[in-house]
């Protein structure tokens, strides 16, 4: 059976189903955990409530693989959502679960991440207090990279940094040393943080303090980045990616950088963006410490999953929501 779609603008099927999340009003509670793996999603249900005698946990998956499970925890209505990898998978996620909920909604992300700098260290619970930034590989830096080197071809001048090539393999850690390289552009652009919901902050660092300790839950700025490779300061041979100084340079301007992952700047830009309709927060496991290169022993993550979703469902059920209809129509968002 084949949907049929409707409005090219927002489409939804003949019941009102959103294009890729594939839920509807009713099957979504305000309260969202999002996740970024089946797996996670599957897990964190465990710890619903128990569904009444003949009932089951609401599950629904998109044709896209997007999981839904909604349930109660301590007798409220949450959803846990997998959101899978990236921003445009994020941005899925809060408009089309937007597009499906009455009123105000808080939205929890529980991912991984890598730890930039310490007091973070691997299996901490990393919370997003102060905002994210978002690392975008900016592709402009290396065309105009490419022109000046073909201006220069045309000039007949020669590459001056003798790799005889396109001018894109000096070495240059992004690109700063080269200031008149690709016109002053930098290889990454890096966005303005956006800040997290105080009131999902203080509840979250409170609540992941009590399942885990306050020595294991570190509090700061995350950075959300385009490619878990280059923006993320990952090197390597095969591309000329320009990011050996990254991770240094955003830790000298940015203090207060803990977590570094794929998603959690896109829920902060939309809640921000969202006219107060949406509360919003990230949280996610240290699973890689990028200062020592050490990597979290996968056979513990389950248990440091199932402490930060406690947390998150915890913070979930007690944050504040205005019940009342949003301001706008979901559809303006
Ligand atoms: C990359 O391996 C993925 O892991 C992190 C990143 O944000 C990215 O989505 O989070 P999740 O474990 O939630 O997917
Ligand atoms: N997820 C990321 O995006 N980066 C890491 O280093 C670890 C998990």
């Amino acid at each position: 059976h084949k949907p049929t779609y409707k409005n090219a603008n927002f489409p939804t099927d003949a019941e009102g189903r959103t294009y890729h999340l594939g839920t509807k009003e009713g099957e979504v509670a305000p309260r969202i955990l999002s996740v970024g793996s089946v797996g996670r999603a599957q897990l964190l249900s465990t710890l619903l409530d128990p569904p009444a005698a003949g009932k089951t946990l609401f599950h629904r998956t998109s044709s896209r693989g997007f999981l839904t499970i909604t349930g109660r925890y301590e007798g409220e209505p949450v959803s846990i959502v997998s959101t899978h990898m990236g921003m445009p998978n994020m941005d899925f996620v809060v408009r089309e679960n937007r597009a499906v909920v009455r009123g105000q909604m808080a939205i929890i992300r529980l991912g991984t991440c890598g730890a930039v700098q310490r007091p973070a260290k691997l299996g901490d619970l990393l919370i997003a207090s102060h905002g994210s930034i978002g690392i975008r590989r900016d592709p402009d830096y290396w065309t105009l990279l490419d022109s000046e080197s073909s201006l220069e071809h045309t000039n007949g001048h020669k590459q001056s940094n003798g790799s005889g090539g396109n001018g894109s393999a000096n070495g240059h850690a992004n690109g700063h040393s080269g200031a008149a390289a690709a016109g002053g552009r930098k290889p990454y652009a890096v966005a303005l943080p956006v800040p997290a919901d105080p009131q999902l902050a203080a509840l979250l660092s409170e609540e992941a303090a009590r399942v885990v300790g306050a020595a294991r839950v570190v509090q700061g700025l995350n950075a959300s980045a385009d490619s878990f490779y280059s923006s993320q300061g990952r090197t390597g041979t095969d591309f000329d990616d320009r990011n050996e100084g990254l991770l240094g340079e955003l830790v000298a301007e940015h203090p207060d950088l803990v977590s570094l992952e794929m998603e959690t700047f896109q829920l902060l830009d939309l809640a921000r963006c969202s006219r107060g309709s949406i509360k919003a927060i990230g949280m996610c496991v240290a699973l890689a410490e990028r200062y020592s290169n050490a990597f979290l022993e996968y056979s513990k993550l389950e248990e440091l999953e199932i402490a930060g979703g406690t947390a998150a469902l915890r913070t979930l059920v007690r944050v504040p929501l205005d019940r009342q209809a949003p301001a706008v129509a979901t559809a303006d968002i």
